[in-house]
């Protein structure tokens, strides 16, 4: 359904803000529903159909369900999601809801829904569909191939990681141009956390050897509220490859970094990936990137996933008008304030 091929934007004006020269943003929030997984899930879709399957099935923060509610609409296939109970923005909800999908709800948060998932495949209920489905990140490395193509080797790719699956799957891409022999070089990748749900991020500070899920993992980016991240291996192994790192954001500096590109760039993104930019300014801030590297941010969902983000942290400007009269004298008054 046009799924790849999104715009890679360079920032004109908010660059000076985050103090880098160069940067770029890969805004996924282009696919067709609105987020990066429509990459892997037409092709994870695809395979489904070629070996028959009846139902699919995935647990979500919101995007996944969203992406393979449509896929599996399109293939005639059943979608059957499971989502943690209150925890989904609204725009993916609705999403799933519109294109027919089962909906499940559960308790606690996404690393429940993901058991549900993994034990209903076990026994032959579902075809799983998160990331655990190889073909998901098949599709998903297409993102790498895009940058590449488009202004060659960055200096760094930087994006969010929730379950790590696309840092994994970029990686992926990356190392198999490389050995095509298609490119000689390769960027160092920053996985961005939220400081509430970063298990990665710890696990890579203290040098820890296998992952110490965070129990209770809360950020407003709802998206990558995940406390054990199922691709931690591959996500670890790619980061220390890549000589890059991984760091946390806090939800003030996400909504900021939103603010950003929606108002000196025009970009709405939703706040996970808000994390990639917000990572860009602190590892700017921290010296870790010089202001003459080339940098992409990859931007995997479009604002309009989470309104009520925007509705909750935003001051509104909105003027009530009790007439046409009064409506043009308001519209005075602010261009006389505009122009002064
Ligand atoms: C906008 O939809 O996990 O590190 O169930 O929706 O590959 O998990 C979404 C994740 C980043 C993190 N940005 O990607 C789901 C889900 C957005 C996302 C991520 C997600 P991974």
């Amino acid at each position: 359904m046009g799924e790849g091929g999104t715009p890679l934007i360079r920032l004109v004006n908010s660059n000076s803000i985050l103090g880098v020269r160069e940067v770029y943003v890969k805004f996924d929030g282009a696919n067709p529903t609105g987020s990066f997984k429509d990459r892997g899930m037409t092709v994870a879709i695809s395979i489904a159909k070629y070996i028959g399957v009846g139902i699919v099935a995935c647990a979500s923060t919101g995007n996944t369900s969203a992406s393979m509610s449509a896929y599996a609409s399109r293939a005639g296939i059943k979608p059957l999601i499971v989502l943690p109970k209150g925890r989904i923005a609204r725009g993916k909800l609705v999403q799933a809801i519109l294109h027919g999908a089962e909906i499940v709800l559960v308790k606690g948060g996404f690393d429940d829904a993901l058991k549900v998932i993994i034990e209903a495949s076990r026994r032959g209920l579902v075809y799983p569909l998160n990331s655990i489905n190889p073909w998901r990140i098949e599709g998903q490395k297409t993102v790498a191939y895009e940058i590449v193509d488009e202004i060659g080797v960055p200096d760094w790719i930087v994006l969010p990681v929730g379950n790590a699956g696309n840092i994994s799957a970029v990686w992926k891409g990356l190392v198999e141009l490389k050995r095509a022999g298609l490119i000689d070089r390769l960027p160092r990748l920053v996985g961005v956390q939220a400081s509430g749900a970063a298990p990665l991020v710890e696990m890579f500070r203290r040098g820890y050897r296998i992952l110490k899920p965070v129990d209770n993992p809360e950020t407003i980016a709802t998206a990558i509220r995940i406390g054990k991240p199922v691709n931690w291996v591959r996500a670890l192994r790619a980061v220390r490859e890549s000589r890059g790192l991984f760091i946390d954001v806090s939800d003030n500096d996400i909504i900021g970094a939103q603010k950003i590109l929606a108002r000196h760039e025009g970009i709405g993104v939703e706040p996970a990936s808000a994390a990639a930019i917000a990572g860009v300014a602190k590892l700017r801030k921290e010296g870790i990137i010089d202001r003459d590297e080339r940098v992409v941010a990859i931007a995997t969902g479009h604002a309009l996933k989470d309104p009520d983000i925007i509705l909750n942290h935003y001051n509104v400007r909105v003027h009530e008008a009790s007439s046409i009269d009064n409506a043009l004298s308001l519209i005075r008054k602010i261009t006389l304030l505009n122009n002064s």
